[in-house]
């Protein structure tokens, strides 16, 4: 297995994470802007596929109509230098000021109409660029005080403006999904659809939930405390696992965007062994971009934004390497069927039984020796998560 990443491994970064110029709420710019053209060709250089952006990444808000059309042409024309695709857009309802309570559930209607309006015309620009995913990251949708913000009213609003989005690409004929990317606080003190179950759940309140899935991310899932990988397994279970944004985060504190696997390492290990070992047929069980939404710490020049990009890459080439040590060492095959892993997929009741079956099943309930089933014997779970250990560190 090589560790140069290649178009075929889908790498892909937003133009706000190598474009990051370290501003954060205490300190302005540690570096110069970055030029589209420019990372759009050093991203080709170091083994991406695609480049994914907000509108206002491109072109600053409010711009002309001349100056818009300038940079996409320009973006363009960088795309087609190189090869690099555009998998997924992305609409910035969250810096301008205007959108300082928000964009689809702002209070203000005003601002809801120029919000969704804001949207549809990027919609429009992600399908003239190809774009086949949508992503809705709503960062000021929220509140920091519970009398300022009618959640159950907000989250009608945001059901009508997704469900005049999933009318306005239908209509159009374009091949574009959405994906509700979760988070739970930062803007705003509290944010709708804070978590991937959140997100879920909303979703089946759509008009077209299958045009809706969600884009998870790794520091915004355990900024809440939860395990990202569980997360993942839960929305590829019901289909909905449309994008992901893959980083590093330390547990419950402010968002941090490391690198991915610089963060908690031993569940970045299980998420890659669930995206490329997962499937039915133990291969991948996601083929979709594997986007980096990190920021190069605020530290580095410009030689330490591309070193970390190449890190996100190099980390998820290396966990791969190492998921696929893990599934073929006869030891953790071992270990895996003295844990019994796979006894989970056996359906609980026996093909056409019932409950009346099982209510006359004595041996079930009745005869079945709760204090002495086991005789004594574990599951060996912690000898499992050891191997997995060590294969992480490199020793097997
Ligand atoms: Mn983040």
């Amino acid at each position: 297995m090589t560790l140069t990443p290649t178009r075929d491994d889908k790498f892909s970064f937003g133009l706000w994470t190598i474009g990051y110029n370290g501003a954060d709420p205490f300190g302005g710019p540690t570096r110069p802007h970055l030029d589209v053209v420019e990372a759009v060709h050093k991203l080709a250089e170091i083994g991406a596929y695609g480049l994914t952006f907000h509108d206002d990444d491109l072109f600053a808000f409010g711009s002309s109509d001349a100056a818009r059309q300038k940079e996409i042409n320009r973006a363009k024309q960088a795309f087609a230098d190189t090869g690099i695709i555009v998998p997924m857009i992305t609409t910035n309802l969250f810096s301008a000021p205007v959108f300082k309570d928000g964009g689809f559930t702002s209070n203000d209607r005003a601002v809801r109409r120029f919000a969704i309006r804001k949207v549809l015309r990027n919609i429009d620009l992600a399908a003239e660029l190809g774009a086949t995913t949508f992503v809705m990251w709503g960062g000021r949708e929220g509140a920091e005080y519970d009398a300022a913000k009618d959640i159950r009213g907000a989250l009608e609003r945001y059901r009508e403006a997704v469900n005049l989005l999933g009318d306005y690409v239908t209509d159009k004929g374009y091949d574009i999904r959405f994906a509700i990317e979760p988070k739970p606080n930062e803007p705003r003190g509290d944010i709708l659809l804070p978590t991937l179950g959140h997100a879920l759940a909303f979703i089946e309140t759509l008009e077209r939930p299958e045009l809706v899935g969600v884009n998870p991310e790794t520091g915004h899932e355990q900024m809440a405390g939860l395990n990202f990988t569980a997360g993942i397994a839960q929305a590829l279970y019901q289909g909905k696992l449309f994008h992901i944004d893959l980083n590093g985060q330390k547990g419950i504190k402010y968002d941090q965007d490391l690198v991915f696997g610089h963060g908690d390492l031993a569940n970045a290990f299980s998420l890659v062994d669930l995206l490329e070992n997962g499937g039915p047929d133990g291969g991948p069980s996601y083929d979709g971009p594997r986007h980096f939404d990190y920021k190069p710490s605020r530290t580095e020049d410009a030689v330490g934004v591309w070193d970390s990009a190449a890190a996100n890459m190099r980390m998820y080439l290396l966990l791969k390497e190492r998921a696929a040590a893990f599934r073929a060492d006869p030891e953790v095959q071992e270990a895996l069927a003295s844990a019994r892993v796979h006894e989970i997929n056996e359906p609980t009741l026996s093909a056409g039984e019932s409950y009346a079956d099982l209510l006359a099943d004595t041996a079930s309930y009745e005869t079945f020796d709760t204090d002495a089933y086991f005789g004594g014997k574990g599951f060996g779970f912690v000898r499992l998560n050891q191997l997995a250990t060590e294969h992480i560190l490199g020793a097997r």
